[in-house]
């Protein structure tokens, strides 16, 4: 079971207070707990520790402990009537690029999938199945962002064969295994420099990595940033869930201030990160935000995220039941989401609360309106996902403050050449001038030593 948030305990004063009409800035942005809690799913006991997952760090092989009773979300047929997000640009693979081949086998017929067009035999969201044990614990979101990436995919790959899923370390890596399609669960933070190199050498592949808090944000976090400022082109899946899930509850670097748990009985005292703001900062070019919860919003988002060219950042709120239950339950259930989630899309109006608010900018502030006394839609900010200040305006001061709505949608969209096509202009250009180059000559030339 998650641990008691008994924050108000914490020595060194009371935890930050939201912010008032002063502007006081408090340091948690969203306080996990403070909703009513909700009933865990009944998990049976493993290794002697009731109520607790096991969930093996590596090795695909182990037994698995339980089975997942959590239908996959989005059921159903796709839809095509989602969020309108800015149109696809990223073309299936470089101009000019030669068509992987195709092995024969391995193919069903679903007249949803693009790929008849090319006179390619049609995918389906069970090609991308791979039917390894899912070892997540019942009821983790991780499964809502498996079936939407699930589904979403026959869409978006011309081929199993040109998809590959990178991850590193936690509960959230073990995404790769349960893909029908290449995959890599690598070193702890080290999935954006694996993809780098991946997509670097190989750019005709669809290059995904999927990542937790802890590992993108903690001993990953120089890579994260380093991918994010070079623009390589990968689709990048931060599952946020504000805790270390895979090593049993540890507080991570986008829990809230006052977070206890077993290693901090205390209150954690670390001011978290903001993923959203912290992409922007890094030059990210992609930056977007949707919820396990949402699996409509979700597909329309990672299309979004793979059209684009460059890196594209999409934090997933996810629910980690056993360790942080309800911790984005304010913007997800029925009851909370209209006032504390508004769905920004590009060109459209920011309304929320169904219609009855809306947001406006006032200065160099995001200010909330009613929509009534003759205030409609048009009085509102319309959304502009090119517009990096008011991005970073949305990310920062809509997180921070409890009164107003947090944003989810593509916030911020820009066009940059993106590391990967630059390197092999670079290279095909220097092979051009000056031929291609042998290793060994390359290793004898200019200044050598000979150690006696
Ligand atoms: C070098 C190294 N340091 C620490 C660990 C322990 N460890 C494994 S996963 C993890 C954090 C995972 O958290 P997160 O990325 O948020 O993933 P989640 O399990 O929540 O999906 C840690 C600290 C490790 N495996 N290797
Ligand atoms: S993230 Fe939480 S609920 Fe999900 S598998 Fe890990 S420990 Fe279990
Ligand atoms: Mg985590």
């Amino acid at each position: 079971m998650p641990p008691p948030d008994d924050s108000a305990a914490r020595p060194g004063g009371t935890p930050p207070q939201p912010r008032g009409a002063e502007g006081a800035r408090p340091d948690t942005p969203q306080p996990a707990g403070t909703r009513k809690p909700v009933e865990a799913p009944a998990v049976p006991p493993v290794d002697g520790e009731p109520g607790e997952p096991a969930i093996p760090e590596t090795g695909p092989d182990t037994p698995a402990p339980r089975t997942p009773t959590m239908p996959p979300a989005g059921g159903g047929p796709r839809k095509a009537d989602g969020p309108k997000l800015p149109p696809s640009k990223k073309p299936a693979r470089p101009p000019g690029a030669p068509r992987p081949a195709v092995p024969p086998q391995a193919r069903t017929i679903d007249p949803e999938g693009d790929g008849a067009a090319l006179g390619l035999p049609v995918l389906s969201r069970k090609d991308f199945v791979s039917g390894a044990d899912v070892r997540w614990c019942p009821g983790c979101g991780d499964y809502a962002v498996l079936a939407a990436v699930q589904r979403a995919l026959p869409e978006l790959a011309e081929t199993r064969e040109n998809v590959v899923f990178i991850s590193g370390i936690g509960c959230s890596s073990r995404f790769p295994y349960y893909m029908n399609t290449y995959g890599f669960h690598s070193i702890h933070g080290r999935a954006p420099a694996i993809a780098t190199g991946l997509k670097a050498t190989r750019p005709e592949l669809d290059v995904w990595v999927v990542t937790g808090d802890g590992d993108a944000l903690s001993i990953g976090a120089g890579h994260t940033a380093h991918m994010l400022r070079r623009n390589v082109d990968l689709q990048v899946l931060l599952f946020n869930n504000q805790i270390y899930g895979l090593t049993k509850g540890q507080y991570s670097p986008t829990s809230e201030v006052g977070k206890v748990t077993k290693s901090s009985p205390y209150g954690s005292l670390d001011h978290p990160f903001n993923p959203a703001a912290l992409a922007l900062g890094a030059d990210g070019t992609f930056v977007a935000r949707t919820l396990d919860r949402d699996p409509k919003h979700m597909q329309a988002v990672l299309k979004a995220g793979h059209a684009h060219r460059g890196t594209s950042l999409i934090e997933i709120y996810q629910n980690c039941n056993i360790f942080n239950d309800g911790a984005f339950f304010d913007f997800t259930e029925r009851d909370s989401k209209p006032l504390r989630a508004i769905m920004v899309e590009h060109g459209k109006p920011a309304v929320y609360a169904n219609g009855t608010k809306g947001l406006v900018v006032d200065g160099l502030k995001v200010r909330s309106i009613d929509l009534d006394g003759g205030r409609t839609a048009a009085d509102c900010l319309t959304y502009d996902s090119s517009d990096k200040s008011l991005a970073f305006l949305m990310a920062d001061q809509l997180f921070w403050d409890a009164d107003l709505p947090r944003p989810f949608g593509v916030l911020y969209q820009e066009d940059r050449p993106t590391y990967d096509a630059l390197l092999n202009e670079q290279v095909a250009e220097v092979t051009r001038q000056r031929g291609r180059g042998e290793l060994a000559a390359l290793l004898a030339s200019g200044e050598t030593w000979t150690i006696g």
